[in-house]
């Protein structure tokens, strides 16, 4: 049996992973430090269902499919800890999601930008020490992010991109000017990663994924305690997620600037469908291989109009508010991302329909009474 390793396993993303991929028969084993739980009670801001603990969750998980996950608890920052994590559960294959995920809590001060980058950085340099020290032949999936590009006046091609330049050719890594210090992160992560598997033959996958929304896994709806935490706030929630839970509290939706500006968006269903295809055909030793995760390109504003008439549906009237906008991006521009090879390897898109949004309000609505108006509004401005 594969054993697979999920960093990060408490989070919106490493949770349902872990339940998808030991429902799949796979041995999985987790590490978390809970650092996400103390961040949101830094900021003031919880999910709006409340998550039971790791521990909690990993025993429901037992009861309702027979199936045991591993947990062991520390942070990846710290060598030793994990040097014990490798050497003891030794996995096929890692998959990275532990980092601070939040582009405005990395822009807030210089203490939250060096954190960012601390923790990011080093965290996965540990990872790959481990990996070369104990498990050398092991797949790295690690969670890249689209923003690592930014918005080029050029196609963005897969991570990669044939140049030439004064009659000679090369291929190099794609450009990047990404827009925050959390996207810087993870650039540095792809530099450190790529070096790694040049110099040592590791074998990695960066999947550069796009905006995640969405409530629910096959595996979190088999038991009301199996939930996966779900943010709407300025730090931690993303635009959809944000705009459906603004809806159903009635508040305008909060669109910063024009709304002009492009993202690559997909179902958390689909993160699930995109890591398990990248397990299971992993990357040759010594190839640093990019895959561009998401499934569709939306403008902020037709995503917000998207909410508004789903929301219509359900006899909300919702308004569009165009807030300065508190970062530093463009609000129009070229956007044409690939993202062919998760889709050559059998990516089976879910797409935003209405109905997705109808049913994501639908459950938002029931949870009315527990959304805090007060963690909705952008604090953080990127210019000081
Ligand atoms: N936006 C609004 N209103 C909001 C929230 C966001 O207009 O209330 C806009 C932002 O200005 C931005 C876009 O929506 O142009 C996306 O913002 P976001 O907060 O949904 O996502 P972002 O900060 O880019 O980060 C999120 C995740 C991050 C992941 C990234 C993928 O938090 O971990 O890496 O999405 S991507 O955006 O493709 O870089």
């Amino acid at each position: 049996m594969k054993k697979i390793l999920v960093l990060g396993i408490d989070g919106y993303l490493g949770w349902p992973t872990a339940m998808r991929f030991s429902q799949l028969g796979y041995e999985v084993a987790g590490v978390d430090n809970m650092a996400k739980r103390g961040w949101e009670d830094e900021v003031g801001a919880k999910p709006l269902w409340p998550v039971p603990t790791l521990q909690k969750r990993v025993r429901v998980w037992e009861k309702v499919s027979g199936k045991k996950i591993r947990v062991f608890v520390g942070d990846i920052t710290g060598g030793r800890f994990i040097y014990k994590v490798f050497e003891d559960f030794r996995p096929d294959v890692v998959i990275h999601y532990a980092e601070q995920p939040s582009a405005p809590y990395s822009m807030k001060n210089r203490q939250h930008a060096v954190f960012t980058q601390e923790n990011n950085v080093s965290g996965t340099l540990n990872v790959i020490h481990a990996m070369m020290s104990f498990c050398p032949k092991a797949h790295l999936v690690k969670l890249g992010t689209m923003g690592e590009y930014g918005t080029p006046n050029i196609d963005i091609e897969e991570g990669w991109l044939d140049i030439e330049h004064n009659g000679r050719k090369d291929r190099m890594m794609f450009p990047k000017r990404p827009g925050s210090f959390y996207h810087l992160s993870k650039v540095h992560d792809s530099h450190n990663i790529e070096f790694c598997c040049r110099v040592w033959g590791l074998r990695a996958t960066d999947l550069n994924q796009g905006v995640v929304y969405g409530i629910a896994t096959d595996e979190t709806e088999l038991h009301p305690e199996l939930l996966t935490s779900f943010h709407y706030d300025s730090d931690f929630g993303t635009a959809l997620n944000r705009f459906c839970v603004e809806a159903v509290a009635g508040v305008p939706l909060t669109v910063y600037g024009n709304g002009g500006q492009k993202r690559g968006f997909l179902n958390i269903r689909d993160t699930l469908q995109c890591v398990q295809i990248a397990t299971e055909n992993p990357a040759e030793s010594g190839e640093f291989r990019v895959f561009n995760q998401f499934t569709e390109v939306f403008s902020v504003t037709e995503l917000a109009k998207l909410v508004q008439s789903g929301a219509k549906e359900l006899g909300l009237s919702v308004k569009i508010a165009n807030l300065p906008n508190p970062r530093v991006e463009s609000e129009a521009h070229h956007y044409n991302p690939k993202n062919d090879s998760l889709l050559k390897l059998g990516l089976q898109p879910n797409m935003l329909s209405g109905e997705l949004v109808d049913s994501m309000l639908r459950k938002i609505q029931d949870a009315r009474e527990l959304i805090d108006l007060e963690v909705i509004h952008p604090k953080t401005k990127w210019k000081r």
